[in-house]
């Protein structure tokens, strides 16, 4: 096991003793792609073991915040320390918080066993897959044993994202009735639990019988028939049954990071480490003192075509 850099060191001992102030600048560093996060996963991936991913995922309103927020009451009277990570895929910034989800889950923020983190990506590197992963292995690491990932979408990209997850809930609403349409097959796979959330409106009923139809037809994320809830997130009404079906898959069966294929996750971090690379030797060549710094001084003055430039480039590294 390679050492982080030593400059890093107190971040992660911070972090290691629960820290969520540095778990939380660990997490910017992930998603600001610095290439010593790297480290920093090596020497902290094993402490991922005996924390729970869970993913809860659903049309924008679906009520995903509201329910979590009740998960995390639950959880909590578990004696769980619980990690909240909302993921915006529509934005590469997070600033660091969601409004909505901020206040949905404002009655937590005093809670030293609590800790809600917004997650976005630069998109420089890695996307929000890998950010998520890693943000939660960090969870995990700070000793919060059950890390909730709520992101929006019903569809297969979307559900990716919580391809690292033990378990995901999908949330669903009369309304997204249209997205289920299209997005059947996307949806089953991905789910190992339906809520059906705003049962305290009308058309809920439909719902339930279609989604019940649609799982007795197929196959969940764990290869199992998946279970469809009727519940109401504001009211508290039908959650009973959904959580205990959900803690109750987490305590006994939890895999971690069920969704990972580790050659994967491997080959997208080298390929994105390399390119990194690639970017510094080009840089390097084009600059002061550089093999090919006169080409790199007519780019600067748009004398020379940039096409031209990176042809140059391939044929001096092929060379
Ligand atoms: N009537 C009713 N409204 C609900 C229920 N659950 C949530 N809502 C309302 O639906 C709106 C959206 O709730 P959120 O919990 O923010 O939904 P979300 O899925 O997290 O939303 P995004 O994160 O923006 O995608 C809020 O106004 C909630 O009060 C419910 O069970 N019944
Ligand atoms: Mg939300």
């Amino acid at each position: 096991m390679s050492a982080a850099a030593p400059s890093l060191q107190p971040l992660i001992d911070s972090l290691l003793a629960g820290d969520r102030r540095a778990l939380s600048r660990a997490i910017t560093r992930i998603e600001e792609g610095r290439h010593d996060v790297i480290a920093v996963m090596e020497q902290l991936w094993e402490r991922r073991q005996g924390a729970a991913v869970l993913g809860v995922t659903g049309p924008p309103g679906a009520g995903k915040s509201t329910f979590v927020d009740r998960l995390v009451v639950r959880l909590r009277d578990q004696q769980h320390r619980v990690a909240v990570l909302a993921v915006d895929p529509s934005s590469p910034f997070s600033g660091g918080a969601i409004l909505g989800d901020r206040i949905r889950m404002q009655r937590h923020a005093a809670d030293p066993e609590v800790f809600i983190r917004s997650l976005g990506t630069r998109g420089h590197h890695g996307g929000l897959t890998r950010t998520t992963l890693e943000s939660a292995v960090l969870c995990a690491a700070a000793g919060f044993d059950r890390v909730v990932i709520e992101t929006v979408g019903v569809g297969q990209t979307e559900l990716e994202i919580v391809g690292v997850a033990d378990q995901v809930v999908v949330l669903l609403v009369p309304e997204s009735g249209d997205v289920i349409q299209t997005m059947k097959a996307g949806l089953l796979e991905g789910a190992d639990v339906f809520g059906v959330n705003k049962a305290d409106r009308p058309g809920v009923d439909e719902l339930v019988r279609e989604l019940r139809a649609m799982a007795a037809m197929g196959r969940g994320a764990a290869g199992g028939e998946v279970p469809v809830f009727p519940v109401s997130a504001t009211e508290g009404r039908g959650l009973d049954p959904l959580l205990n079906e959900l803690t109750s898959r987490l305590d006994s069966g939890a895999r971690p990071l069920r969704g990972l294929n580790p050659r994967g996750l491997v080959a997208r971090i080298v390929g994105e480490e390399r390119a990194r690379l690639g970017r510094g030797r080009a840089l390097d060549a084009l600059g002061a003192g550089g093999a090919l710094e006169d080409l790199g001084r007519q780019l600067e003055e748009a004398r020379v075509n940039p096409y031209g430039v990176v042809r140059a480039l391939l044929e001096h590294w092929q060379s």
